[in-house]
C-alpha cells in the first residue's frame, strides 16, 4: 500500500483553511486540519471533515450529458463541446455577443481559476455579461469601502480590545473567525465584545447583547456616532490628518439622538450610549459585519458606509486589531478588454463604474427582467459556472421561468443541482482536490497576505475535468486558441503566479504549508487613499453628484410595519432569510451522510411568544407566506430570537426561501435585493 499526506487547503468556503489530505493507493481516505498553516492553525469544520464523502459521493456527475426530450443522455466531451460551440456561434450570429451571460456562483467567484477563466471566455466571445453572486454578496461592502477610502480594508478582530459583531453568527458561518475571537476573549486581549443581532446568538453569551430590529443597523450606527460626537469621544488628530467632511457629519448625526434611534431600532437609548462609549474608549476597536445582514437591504450600501465612518472617526485604522489593509497578491490577469455594457449598468450605474474604475460585473438581479421582458435587451443563453442560481437568486419562480425561456443553458458542476436540471447540457467539473491551483487567504473577515499551492491530491473522478480545461477546450472549439494556450494544471498555476513574486517550486518544496508573500506587517501601514480628494471621504461628493445621500441616512426596509403599515396588517411578522447552517454552504452538500445526519431538514426559528399568538408549537410544520409566495418548514421555538421575527435558512429545494423574496425592489446604488427584512404571515399547517 502506498500512503502519502498532501498539504493543501480547503475551499468548501472562502476561509481556505490549511488541510492535510491522506491518500492511500491513489484514494483520498481522510482529511484533517493542518497545524502548520499560519492562519488556520489546524482548524477544520464539519464540511472540511466531510471531504472524502464529497469527492466520492455517489451523486457526482461523471460524464457530460445532454437533455433529449426531457431525459438525460450520456454524451462524450467531444460531442458536448462541439454542440455548445455550434450553439454559441449561432446565438452570437442571431442576437449579437451580449445575448450570452456567463454566471459565476459563490465558488465561481471566490476561486481565481473559475472566476478568471469565466471572464476570459466572456471576453473572447465579446459579451459584457458576467453575472455573479457579487450582485448580492460582498461587493456592496467592497464598493462602500472603495467609495470611502479608495482602497480595501479588512477587519482584524483577533487582536482587538473591543469588537462589535453586526449580524454574523460566525459559530455557524465562519468558525475560524469565531475561534480567533474566543481565543482573544480567553487570553484577555478582547475586553469588550458586543453582539448586534435580532437573535441572541451563542457568541452573545461572552459579551454585551443588543437585540435589533432587522434592517435598522444604519440607524443604530448613526445613533452611536451621535453619542461619540456629542461626548467628544472621536479621534480629532486622525480626523484632521486623513479625512474630509467631518463637519458635515457632525451636523448630520444631530438628527439621530439615541431616544429617536430607540424607536427605530428597538434598542434602548441607554444601550446605544453604552456601546458607543465602549467602542470609542477601547482602542483598538473593530466592527465585524455579517456580509448578508448588512448588505441585503434597500439601504445596504449606506449601512456599509456608516460602519466605515464609525471606524474612521475613532481612528481605528491600520493598527493591530482594528481595520487593516492587506496587499493583494498580484496574480496573472485573464481579463480581456470589454465592449458594451452589461445588464444593470443603466439602473445601477455605480455598481458598474465610478472614478473611471469599471467593475467586471453586470447585476444578476436583472437577469429575469432581461430574459422575460427584453430589458434593456434579451439574454438568450447562459453558462453557469460554480453556482446554483435557480435556488439562490431572489424570486425563484421568475428565475425558473427565465431559465426555461433561455434558448440555451449550460451548467458546469459536480452535482445535478436545481440549476443543472434546467440545463440543455451539463458538464462534470472535478473538485479542487482533483487539480492544482493557487490558494490565498483573502476571506470576508480573515485576510492575510498568505498564499499556498493548492495541490492535486487525487485523479479526477469519472470523466470530470478541471474548470480551466472546460473553458480552454470550449474556447479552442470557438476558434479562440490564441486566448487559451494552457495544457496542464502546472501551466495554469505558473501563469497565475507569474506576477506574484512567488514561484510554484517555492510553494511546493519550501513552503507546502503556505507562506506570506509580502511582509505580514505591511497591513499596518496607512495606505494611499485613492479617492478624488486623496483623503478618507466621510462626505462623498461622488454619491451626491449621482443623486444619493453623501452621508448615510436610515431608510426603512420597503416592507416594514413603519414603511408599509397596510401590508403589515396582512403580513404582520418580520422575516429574515439566509441564516447559515454549519454543515452546508448555501445549497451544497445536502446529500453527504455525515452532514445530513446533523442537519436533516430546513428549520424556521420563531420566538415562543410569537408562535403562541398564531397557535404554533415547537416541531409543528408552519407555512411562511410573503407577497411573492409560500413555503413550509418545521418550527423550532427559541427564546433567543426577537419577538415577531421569523428566521429561515436558504438553499433548500424542498423549502426554497427565494420563493419568498423579490428582485423588484433593489438598493439603488448596488442593485442588491432585500433578503433580511421582509414581511410575512405564518400559519400552522
Ligand atoms: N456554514 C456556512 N458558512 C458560510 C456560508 C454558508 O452558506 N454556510 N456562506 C458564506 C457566505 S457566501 C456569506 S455571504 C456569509 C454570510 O454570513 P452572514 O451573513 O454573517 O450570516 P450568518 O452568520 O448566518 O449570520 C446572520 C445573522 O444575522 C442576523 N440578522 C438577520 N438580519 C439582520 C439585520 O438586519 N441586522 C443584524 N444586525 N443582524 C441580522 C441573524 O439573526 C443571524 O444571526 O457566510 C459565509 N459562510
Ligand atoms: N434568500 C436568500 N438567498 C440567498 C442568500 C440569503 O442570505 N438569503 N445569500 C446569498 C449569498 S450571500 C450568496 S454568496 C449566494 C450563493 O449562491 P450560489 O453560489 O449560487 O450557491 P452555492 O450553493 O454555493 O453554489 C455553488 C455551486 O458550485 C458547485 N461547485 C463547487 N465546486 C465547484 C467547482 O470546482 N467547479 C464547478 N464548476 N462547480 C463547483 C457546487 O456544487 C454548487 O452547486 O446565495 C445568495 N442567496
Ligand atoms: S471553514 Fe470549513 S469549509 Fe471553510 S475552508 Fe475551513 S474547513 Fe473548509
Ligand atoms: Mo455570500
Amino acid at each position: 500500500m502506498t500512503q502519502k499526506v498532501v498539504k493543501t487547503d480547503c475551499i468548501m468556503c472562502i476561509n481556505s483553511c490549511g488541510i492535510n489530505a491522506y491518500v492511500e493507493d491513489g484514494k483520498l481516505v481522510k482529511v484533517e486540519g493542518m497545524p502548520e498553516h499560519t492562519i488556520s492553525e489546524g482548524y477544520i469544520c464539519p464540511r472540511g471533515e466531510a471531504l472524502v464523502e464529497y469527492v466520492y459521493s455517489p451523486d457526482r456527475l461523471l460524464h457530460p450529458m445532454k437533455k433529449v426530450n426531457g431525459e438525460w443522455e450520456r454524451i462524450t466531451w467531444d460531442e458536448a463541446l462541439d454542440t455548445i460551440a455550434a450553439k454559441l456561434k449561432e446565438i452570437k450570429e442571431k442576437y449579437g455577443a451580449k445575448a450570452l451571460a456567463v454566471y459565476n456562483g459563490s465558488i465561481g467567484t471566490e476561486n481565481i481559476e473559475l472566476a478568471g477563466f469565466g471572464q476570459r471566455f466572456r471576453g473572447a466571445y465579446g459579451t459584457p455579461n458576467l453575472l455573479t453572486v457579487e450582485g448580492n454578496c460582498f461587493r456592496s461592502r467592497i464598493m462602500a469601502r472603495q467609495m470611502t477610502f479608495g482602497t480595501q480594508y479588512i477587519e482584524e478582530p483577533g487582536k482587538s480590545k473591543c469588537t462589535i459583531v453586526w449580524g454574523r453568527n460566525m459559530d455557524n458561518s465562519g468558525g475560524l473567525v469565531a475561534e480567533k475571537i474566543y481565543r482573544a476573549l480567553d487570553n484577555g486581549t478582547l475586553e469588550h465584545l458586543v453582539i448586534v443581532d435580532p437573535k441572541r446568538i451563542p457568541m452573545a453569551a461572552r459579551g454585551t447583547y443588543i437585540q435589533i430590529r432587522p434592517g435598522t443597523d444604519t440607524a443604530l450606527m448613526l445613533g452611536m456616532m451621535n453619542v461619540i460626537i456629542e461626548e467628544k469621544l472621536y479621534d480629532k488628530e486622525f480626523i484632521d490628518e486623513y479625512t474630509i467632511g467631518f463637519d458635515k457629519l457632525v451636523e448630520h448625526v444631530k438628527e439621530y439622538p439615541p431616544e429617536k434611534v430607540e424607536t427605530i431600532t428597538w434598542v434602548p437609548a441607554e444601550d446605544i450610549r453604552k456601546i458607543a462609549r465602549i467602542f470609542a474608549n477601547n482602542k483598538p476597536a473593530c466592527n465585524v459585519a455579517g456580509t448578508a445582514p448588512i448588505d441585503q437591504h434597500i439601504n445596504g450600501f449606506q449601512g456599509n458606509r456608516a460602519m466605515n465612518l464609525l471606524q474612521v472617526i475613532t481612528g481605528n485604522l491600520n493598527i493591530p486589531g482594528s481595520w487593516i489593509t492587506i496587499p493583494f497578491i498580484r496574480l496573472g490577469d485573464l481579463r480581456l478588454p470589454e465592449v458594451d455594457e452589461p445588464i444593470g449598468a443603466e439602473e445601477h450605474p455605480l455598481f458598474r463604474r465610478f472614478w473611471g474604475r469599471t467593475s467586471p460585473y453586470g447585476q444578476q438581479n436583472l437577469f429575469a427582467e432581461s430574459v422575460l421582458e427584453g430589458k434593456p435587451y434579451a439574454l438568450k443563453a447562459m453558462i453557469v459556472n460554480g453556482g446554483n442560481p435557480a435556488l439562490t437568486l431572489p424570486d425563484s419562480a421568475r428565475i425558473h421561468e427565465a431559465m426555461e425561456k433561455l434558448e440555451f443553458l449550460v451548467v458546469t458542476d459536480l452535482f445535478m443541482t436545481d440549476t443543472a436540471k434546467l440545463a440543455d447540457i451539463v458538464l462534470p467539473a472535478c473538485s479542487f482536490l482533483e487539480k492544482s491551483g493557487v490558494g490565498y487567504v483573502y476571506g470576508v473577515t480573515l485576510g492575510e497576505p498568505y498564499a499556498l499551492l493548492r495541490k492535486k491530491v487525487v485523479e479526477p473522478v469519472g470523466e470530470s475535468w478541471p474548470d480551466w480545461k472546460i473553458w480552454t477546450e470550449l474556447g479552442r472549439r470557438m476558434g479562440y486558441d490564441e486566448y487559451f494556450p494552457w495544457n496542464s494544471d502546472e501551466e495554469v498555476v505558473d501563469f497565475f503566479l507569474e506576477p506574484s513574486g512567488v514561484t510554484r517550486e517555492q510553494l511546493d518544496k519550501e513552503h507546502p504549508e503556505g507562506m506570506y508573500y509580502v511582509d505580514e506587517n505591511s497591513k499596518y501601514l496607512i495606505p494611499k487613499y485613492r479617492t478624488p480628494s486623496g483623503k478618507i471621504e466621510i462626505y462623498s461628493e461622488t454619491l451626491e453628484e449621482n443623486g444619493y445621500d453623501p452621508i448615510p441616512c436610515h431608510i426603512e426596509p420597503t416592507q416594514s410595519p413603519v414603511s408599509s403599515p397596510e401590508l403589515a396588517e396582512k403580513y404582520p411578522v418580520i422575516l429574515t432569510t439566509g441564516s447559515r447552517i454549519p454543515q452546508y454552504t448555501h445549497t451544497q452538500y445536502r446529500t453527504l451522510p455525515s452532514l445530513k445526519k446533523d442537519a436533516p431538514e430546513p428549520i424556521a426559528e420563531v420566538n415562543p411568544t410569537t408562535a403562541k399568538k398564531y397557535g404554533i408549537s415547537d416541531g409543528d410544520m408552519m407555512s411562511i407566506e410573503t407577497i411573492k409566495g409560500k413555503i413550509e418548514m418545521k418550527v423550532h421555538l427559541i427564546e433567543e430570537l426577537a419577538p415577531n421575527v421569523v428566521s429561515i435558512p436558504h438553499g433548500w429545494t424542498e423549502a426554497n426561501a427565494n420563493l419568498l423574496t423579490s428582485a423588484d425592489v433593489r438598493d439603488p446604488i448596488t442593485g442588491y435585493t432585500e433578503m433580511k427584512a421582509l414581511l410575512c404571515k405564518i400559519q400552522k399547517v
